[in-house]
């Protein structure tokens, strides 16, 4: 479908406008995206000061995943969870930091969505100055309302998810934002701290020129995806290879640009690295609004049942062709 916008439309601009489309609408998902829009921007300023604020280096915690935990996630972290919790919109939150679902504190559980967020994707670029994002979904909670959320709110198929999206703290600030009527990205404009719509209705291509895989695993991947990314390489293919090591970052190149991404199965991590709730469902979200593909290798991310909320998956994502092209070389690769 095809959506004008006025020049200069801001964020909140563009949610109000979507609500007139559902009559009997609270307004609670515009709040929802209202909160995270101003957590994005307050971590944006704590990003761009990252050097000065006494950011940069680790707490010397290890969080639920093994990992250690950069004082900028542990700040994202807290940032999030404060403006999701009292604002009456979100009855749950998953979140890469927390070990457990945690449940906002609203004694009259009116509260609408679920949310899972990565709250600072990336960390190992963090004291590097690359770009590092915040990714989330949204989901419409299922059990019933005046009662606590429930893991089942959260433990279902992306395909479920009503909204999805990722602020990405690089060159500038931006917000991508997917629902069901497409792609939109928004930039922030620092001086007057508002996002404006700068990327109206994002598709991508079926096929691009960019494939991004860390390389270094290669010996520990399986047959399929070898082949595929030897195809990818082959002499007279326009393939160029682009990596930054942040997953947002590598997608929003990707879904601006054309490619793929992948981050596979290896013999170490058999069932991939990345996290399904707040990592691969989104983007996968994301993908398929603007006209592309996600799969694990056999099945589309957003089909796959979460087992439990730090679920891991091995994810292709990008043009329809290429994770078609990759699907057919993964068969034969790991049982997951
Ligand atoms: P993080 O959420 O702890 O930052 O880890 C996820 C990141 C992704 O952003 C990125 O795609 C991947 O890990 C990179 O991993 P590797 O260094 O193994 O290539
Ligand atoms: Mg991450």
């Amino acid at each position: 479908m095809s959506v004008q916008f006025e020049e200069g439309t801001t964020l909140d601009r563009f949610l109000m406008d979507q609500l007139r489309d559902y009559p009997g609408a609270t307004g609670q998902f515009v709040n929802l995206m209202q909160s995270i829009a101003l957590a994005g921007k307050m971590i944006s300023s704590r990003v761009n000061r990252v050097g000065l604020a006494g950011l940069l280096g680790s707490t010397g915690e290890v969080n639920v995943q093994g990992e250690f935990v950069q004082k900028l996630d542990r700040y994202a972290n807290e940032t999030f969870l404060r403006a999701l919790e009292h604002r009456g919109h979100t009855c749950m939150v998953v979140s890469e930091e927390e070990g457990e679902v945690v449940l906002t504190p609203d004694k009259w559980h009116s509260g609408r969505y679920v949310v899972t967020v990565d709250p600072l994707d990336g960390s190992s670029n963090i004291d590097v100055n690359a770009t590092i994002a915040t990714i989330f979904g949204v989901y419409r909670r299922k059990s019933s309302e005046g009662g606590p959320a429930e893991l089942a709110d959260v433990l279902r198929p992306g395909r479920e998810l009503v909204a999805a999206g990722y602020i990405l703290y690089g060159s500038g600030t931006m917000l991508v934002l997917a629902i069901d009527r497409g792609v939109f990205g928004f930039s922030l404009d620092p001086t007057v701290g508002e996002f404006f719509l700068s990327h109206p209705s994002i598709v991508v291509p079926a096929r691009g020129s960019i494939f991004s895989v860390n390389e270094g695993y290669a010996a520990e991947w399986g047959p399929g995806i070898t082949r595929y990314v030897q195809s990818l390489k082959a002499p007279g293919t326009k393939y160029t290879a682009r990596y930054i090591g942040s997953l947002a970052a590598d997608f929003h190149r990707n879904l601006l640009k054309g490619g793929v991404f992948l981050y596979p199965a290896t013999t170490t991590s058999p069932r991939g690295k990345l996290r399904l709730l707040y990592e691969a469902n989104p983007l996968a979200y994301i993908i398929e609004k603007a006209g592309g593909a996600a799969t694990n290798g056999r099945t589309p991310i957003l089909e796959i049942r979460p087992g439990s909320i730090h679920h891991r998956v091995p994810l292709v994502i990008g043009g329809v062709d290429e994770v078609r092209e990759a699907t057919e070389q993964m068969k034969d690769d790991f049982a997951f």
